[in-house]
């Protein structure tokens, strides 16, 4: 799949005077190295104090590549972004957009490294320090060194994503159709933090993402622009990219779905043996009960998107959903009546939420999605489905 890609380099600034004329020199250097793509590269300056736009204006008329954007107020790193992105897609027509940022910290040779990768498929290549090869800088002292590995971390867990090595890089080079999926203009951070919302977002969209490794220098020229600790804005934007997570939310609501099932059933329970029910009729009749609840509310809230309509259509799927539930059943006695039978009675409370937990939840969340409501597909039983139906 090899084409001729524009890529944009967005390159905010504050206060860079002293980095952007030599930036954009090695620039001029670098980039007529990459031969297969057309690179340009667009500075975003929230109007400097110490005037680095003009730098860039002024070289703009020797080189046709260079661009800039001029903001009028500061707004802070994801804001300059946003509006550095949004500009490359839209004027510039950018089929990719490169994070990089202008103190020489990222490498001007590392560049066509990560361009390399568009040819390969990928729509999401990350700058990684944490891969082999990558590496921070060594006159990072501890404390430094740790707020990076512990923030990395932090993002890695929240988002559920072991597969990432580096969360938190700003060197990263991202498809337009990828970025466009995000919401540019309403980021959950204005300053550093936005970068693990477009991480999160675009590799959970379902973006074809790579590590390459990167050398994170140290900064020799200007000063660091974080000022506050970027740690609880960081925490704030992992939230939130789970709180939107559609997949998230939908395990959020069965789980609430699940809890609802449980009220309902304990409470039809106590009823029914208070008015002297049969012993059986109690059990079968509130869990009968519970299995309606969770049917009738999971197609209404948790699964709406796949919803089953029609009286026929609902008779059979609430039967094959009785079903799944009678294998719920089974497998919490099965599990149940051997694990007394290994450990001995004193562990029968303790054994009901681990199965629970790591089995029956699981179970039912599989079957939902498998057989019950079709969200997740597979190609090989949707194959033996259509056999047997046929
Ligand atoms: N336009 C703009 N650029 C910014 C802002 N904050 C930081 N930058 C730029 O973003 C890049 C990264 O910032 P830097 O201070 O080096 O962060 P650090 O490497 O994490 O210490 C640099 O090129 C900065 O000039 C901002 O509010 N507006
Ligand atoms: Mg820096």
């Amino acid at each position: 799949m090899k084409y001729m890609a524009k890529v944009v380099i967005v390159i905010p600034t504050y206060n860079e005077r002293e980095n952007t004329e030599k930036m954009i020199e090695a620039l001029a250097g670098e980039l007529p190295k990459i031969k297969n793509h057309e690179v340009h590269v667009l500075y975003v300056d929230d109007t400097s104090p110490d005037t680095t736009y003009e730098v860039v204006r002024e070289k703009g008329e020797k080189y046709p590549w260079l661009h800039l954007l001029l903001n009028a107020e500061k707004k802070g790193l994801g804001v300059a972004y946003a509006k550095g992105f949004t500009f490359a897609m839209e004027k510039l027509e950018a089929d990719y957009v490169m994070e990089f940022d202008a103190d020489f910290q990222h490498r001007p040779d590392e560049i066509k490294r990560l361009v390399e990768k568009i040819d390969e498929g990928y729509e999401y290549i990350i700058g990684s320090r944490y891969i082999p090869g990558g590496s921070i800088p060594k006159e990072w002292g501890f404390s430094r060194k740790f707020l990076s590995v512990v923030g990395n971390l932090i993002a890695r867990v929240g988002l559920l994503m072991p597969k990432v090595h580096d969360l938190t890089t700003g060197f990263k080079l991202t498809k337009s159709s990828v970025m466009k999926k995000i919401d540019l203009d309403h980021l959950y951070s204005n300053s550093f933090a936005y970068k693990v919302q477009i991480l999160g977002q675009a590799i959970q969209g379902g973006a074809k993402w790579a590590e390459v490794p990167i050398t994170f220098m140290a900064r020799t020229k200007g000063e660091s622009k974080i000022i506050k600790n970027e740690m609880a804005e960081t925490l704030k934007v992992i939230f939130l990219v789970q709180f939107h997570n559609p997949k998230m939310r939908r395990f959020f609501k069965f789980g609430t779905v699940g809890f609802i099932g449980y009220i309902i059933n304990a409470s039809f329970l106590y009823l029914f043996s208070k008015r002297g029910f049969p012993e059986w009729v109690s059990w079968a009749g509130s869990t009968e009960l519970a299995i309606i609840s969770n049917f009738t509310l999971n197609n209404l809230w948790t699964f709406s998107s796949n919803k089953i309509s029609g009286i026929g259509k609902i008779a059979s799927k609430f039967l094959q959903f009785n079903l799944t539930s009678a294998g719920a059943l089974a497998i919490q006695t099965g599990v149940g009546t051997l694990g007394v039978m290994i450990l001995g009675p004193q562990y029968r409370q303790i054994l009901l939420p681990f199965i629970v937990v790591f089995l029956v939840l699981p179970y039912n969340y599989l079957m939902y999605n498998l057989v019950i409501w079709r969200t997740w597909k597979f190609p090989l039983l949707d194959k033996l489905l259509a056999k047997k139906q046929a």
